[in-house]
């Protein structure tokens, strides 16, 4: 890695750290009185306005939920994707990693029958040397390379994309710098992990498709094209939509892997790969638990508040993420036939826990919180409990975490940043459900 493209690294970090991304930009509602009054879809009614009756009417209400979601937001995810064959090469396998706390597997999963040159996605896989049996494993997917979940010597240095500040000159992959190991480690708390008996597996996103506009031909979404098209249909998958499918195949390698629980595979991401993960196990019913931080607009905050984040920004400086349809409903935050209870509403029963911070007004909190009690009449009307709350919780108090609860809720203190705060509430409420490992 030039010293440029480090610079830009460390740059970035620092601004998904700091209060940048937490702060309102000028011209945005932060004004909870100047809330219109508005009203929440209602994931118990069809788009026909009929009320969906039984759990039996369920699967069909959340055939139609995803479709909404297809068509308006995330696009499609082409029919040959999903059925690719199951490539994969383990570059490595130590087991004595971590100073013999973990085995480290790392594996390459290649998307295309060109192999080594067609796209591919490289998995950091580590599990607990003291766990005895198939081990339970969170996945997530991380924004600068594997290498900076932890600073361990091991990682494999996979290329990742960098854009030159302030340049025209295009996004170029770059081998990252032995400096860029460990930046991350507080927000992914991996050794804390693994002492908690769990199993930690990593992909950088853009091994999937890169974080920048005008990057198609860079990434997943061309091989996908049927005979004939060179450009996306207005309903085909975004970026939020390529990387939800790579958490699935990274899934499908964890489900041959005769250490790995794959029927304990929580999900999890922040901020962007918040909404990644939202709509993998929207997708995916194998992800068993959903640990969703501050996934923020098109992802679990509701847009009908109008408060922080609209549509209109999230188009205009992220039209890469979504499909084109996305691009009608700038300025229709009140129209738009979805909305963040709605997508927590396709994770439902399975369990789910969702975290806001209290400076992240960006996301709105407060709306992340009505989507979690909203999606909490689902729970009970599929025979689970949700959450038995309807008051915003004091920051840094969780809420419903016992064990009877599929919903759980925290409002943190401080910025847009996963912490040790929601690590700790995480693992709690995983010991809750599958027993202390
Ligand atoms: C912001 C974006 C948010 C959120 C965030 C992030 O700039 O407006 O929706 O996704 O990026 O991913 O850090």
């Amino acid at each position: 890695m030039t010293h440029r493209a480090y610079s830009a690294l460390l740059l970035a970090t620092a601004l998904l750290a700091s209060n940048a991304i937490a702060q309102m930009p000028a011209g945005y509602n932060a004004d909870e009185s100047a809330i219109q009054p508005y009203t929440l879809l209602d994931p118990l009614t069809f788009s026909n306005g009929r009320p969906v009756r039984t759990p039996a009417d369920w699967p069909r209400r959340r055939a139609e939920l995803l479709h909404l979601f297809e068509q308006n937001v995330y696009g499609h995810t082409p029919a040959a994707a999903n059925h690719i064959p199951l490539r994969v090469h383990i570059d490595e396998t130590d087991t004595q990693a971590l100073n013999g706390k973990a085995i480290r597997k790392q594996i390459t999963i290649y998307f295309s029958s060109r192999l080594e040159a067609g796209p591919k996605e490289h998995l950091l896989l580590y599990l607990p040397t003291h766990h005895h049996g198939p081990t339970p494993v969170i996945l997530g997917l991380n924004f600068f390379g594997n290498q900076t979940v932890l600073a361990d010597p091991g990682i494999r240095l996979n290329p990742t994309w960098t854009r030159p500040p302030k340049s025209t000159e295009p996004a170029h992959l770059v081998t990252p710098d032995e400096k860029s190991r460990g930046l991350q480690t507080q927000q992914w708390q991996v050794e804390k992990v693994l002492a908690s008996g769990y199993g930690f597996a990593t992909i950088y996103c853009g091994d999937i498709d890169p974080d920048f506009t005008n990057s198609i031909q860079l990434g997943v979404r061309p091989l996908f094209y049927p005979a004939g098209q060179t450009a996306p249909a207005p309903d085909d998958w975004g970026a939020l939509g390529t990387w939800a499918w790579g958490l699935s195949r990274a899934l499908d390698y964890l489900q041959t892997d005769k250490q790995v629980d794959a029927k304990r595979v929580a999900i999890t991401g922040h901020s962007r790969l918040g909404k990644a993960a939202n709509w993998a196990a929207a997708q995916d019913p194998r992800f068993a638990i959903v640990l969703s931080t501050e996934s923020g607009k098109a992802g679990q905050s509701i847009y009908r508040r109008r408060y922080g984040e609209d549509i209109a920004h999230l188009q205009h400086s992220f039209p890469h993420w979504f499909c084109e349809n996305y691009a009608k409903w700038v300025g229709h935050e009140t129209e738009i036939p979805v909305d963040g209870n709605l997508l927590l509403a396709l994770i439902a029963p399975r369990p789910l826990y969702v975290a806001s911070a209290q400076d992240d007004l960006w996301s709105d909190p407060h709306a992340e919180f009505l989507s979690a009690v909203d999606v909490s009449r689902v729970y009970t009307f599929l025979g689970h409990q949700g959450l038995t709350t309807t008051t915003l919780p004091q920051p840094d108090q969780a809420v419903d975490s016992p064990i009877q609860h599929d919903v759980a809720y925290h409002i943190r203190t401080g910025k847009h940043d996963v912490t040790a705060y929601d690590w700790g509430q995480y693992l709690h409420f995983l010991d809750q459900r599958w027993g202390r490992q």
